[in-house]
């Protein structure tokens, strides 16, 4: 790979934006130049590829801290391997991916983590990192999150819900949060109160409530306030650093927002599906539609409010992040063993390829400005999970993962299986973007560029992560 030069774009970083030419060399940004240097540099016969940029945003490439690759779940496997899930993320401009490590009760986690590592090395078309969850946590999941730590998994999710799979007790979250305190590890939270929402389940479907959108009302936003308020005073015992994931409800929101007024570590992050679907529309289509929509936690009703307030704490920074949560299951043959009970349906859809868009449409629709579009996507996981400067940044010495985005292009989604993820149905089937991922370049090598696709599996590395920057 020799030099390249991205020449007469926009660079938006987390910081601001400014014209500039970008130059690569090799796997690296090696200068932001002023707009113009381009041809001197194309006569001196230094740069070997000129990337024309003009009326278009040059962005670092983006960041999904919330991925589920081939993850067993629900009885069956999320139906994305590293291989289509990536090379799905590249389409979208997601450059790197940190996807979760699954120990279920009984498993042992470091067999757990070699596993993974054996699924991904040499299958992934973008790079990858691990979360490892932990589940019924165990005296050896204790010792195992210093080795892994070692072993640049250096963030931990824990489970509040689905008891005897992935639950963990308060006691349990409680020894894990000081062992997190003690070697700087990121707790990550799953706060839905599994105990009420099973109750729930098990009455609805004795009533006889068995369709789709009984997933939502038998997860209610109270059980998630109720966790999220419980995992922040558990982590404020012990000292413990804390994210929460996919929160979707306004007020697990506010419980976030004040113990960061308190000055405690606490960080979120919200996914597109809890900015843009709801229960009402997409949970509560007809039939068994809404099945393609049962994730956890749940959309939530429209009509209290949950999503603008998600917007809203995006533009505030009580939330810090959106990731996807991406993990998708077909419909037929996964999400319809739950054709006669909403509790088998596995939880989770599809949407790695989709978020950088999806966020620009707030940008469009003037719910975020440029420079936080980045920042939610990019800069923060990078940041957040110990990979910034080499990640999610564009200046000298950075990995050259670039997008280059266009904002007179347009996407639609999902019309026509226009998407690349190995899924039977798209969950934002519809989507109309005004804007295009044109270009995108991992590490120097161009892996999406004029519409077609040029990378490989095998391209992708393992990211040894370091502790999280907002930390240190
Ligand atoms: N939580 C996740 O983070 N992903 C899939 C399912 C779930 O409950
Ligand atoms: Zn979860
Ligand atoms: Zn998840």
């Amino acid at each position: 790979m020799g030099r390249t030069l991205i020449s007469g774009g926009t660079v938006i970083n987390a910081t601001g934006t400014r014209k500039a030419d970008v130059l690569v060399d090799g796997e690296t940004i090696t200068a932001i130049l002023a707009p113009g240097t381009d041809s001197e540099l194309v006569s001196r016969n230094t740069v070997e590829r000129v990337i024309d940029a003009t009326g278009k945003y040059v962005i670092p490439g983006a960041i999904d801290g919330h991925t589920h690759m081939e993850m067993p779940f629900g009885g069956t496997e999320a139906s994305d391997t590293f291989e289509t899930g990536t090379r799905a993320a590249a389409w979208g401009g997601t450059t790197s991916i940190v996807d979760f490590v699954i120990q279920k009760s009984g498993e042992n986690p470091l067999q757990q983590f070699e596993a993974w590592h054996k699924k991904a090395a040499g299958n992934c078309a973008v790079d990858y990192g691990f979360h490892q969850v932990l589940s019924d946590i165990q005296p050896s999941s204790l010792t195992a999150m210093d080795e892994l730590v070692n072993e640049g998994v250096t963030s931990f999710k824990f489970f509040m819900a689905y008891k005897g799979v992935f639950l963990s007790d308060d006691g349990q979250i409680f020894r894990g949060m000081q062992k997190a305190a003690d070697n700087g590890a990121l707790v990550m939270m799953h706060a839905e109160n599994g105990s009420v929402i099973d109750v729930l389940v098990q009455q609805a479907i004795e009533r006889g409530d068995t369709a789709p959108y009984f997933h939502g009302l038998t997860r209610p936003w109270q059980a998630e306030a109720e966790a999220t308020h419980r995992a922040i005073m558990l982590a404020d015992l012990t000292g413990a650093p804390l994210y929460i994931v996919h929160v979707s409800a306004k007020q697990a929101v506010e419980h976030i927002a004040a113990a960061r007024d308190r000055g405690k570590n606490v960080f979120a992050e919200t996914c597109p599906q809890y900015l843009y679907l709801s229960l009402e529309e997409q949970l509560g289509a007809p039939g068994f539609e809404g099945a393609k929509w049962v994730c956890s936690t749940p959309l939530r009703a429209r009509a209290e409010g949950h999503q603008a307030h998600m917007w809203q704490g995006l533009r505030t920074n009580d939330l810090q992040v959106v990731s996807t949560d991406h993990c998708p299951f077909c419909m037929k043959g996964q999400k319809d063993m739950g054709i006669d009970d909403f509790s088998r349906i596995p939880n989770g859809f599809g949407g790695v390829e989709h978020r950088l868009d999806l966020m620009y449409q707030g940008v469009v629709m003037r719910e975020i400005s440029l420079p936080r579009w980045v920042e939610l996507c990019c800069t923060t996981p990078a940041r957040m999970f110990g990979m910034y400067g080499r990640k999610g940044v564009i200046e000298p010495g950075a990995d050259a993962d670039i997008v280059i985005y266009d904002p007179n292009g347009h996407t639609s989604i999902g019309v026509g299986k226009t998407h690349h993820m190995n899924i039977d149905y798209s969950a934002w089937e519809g989507f109309e973007i005004d804007g295009h991922v044109d270009t995108v370049m991992s590490r120097g090598k161009i892996l999406i560029d004029d519409g077609k696709y040029h990378g490989r599996p095998g391209h992708g590395e393992y990211i040894k992560r370091g502790l999280s920057q907002y930390l240190i």
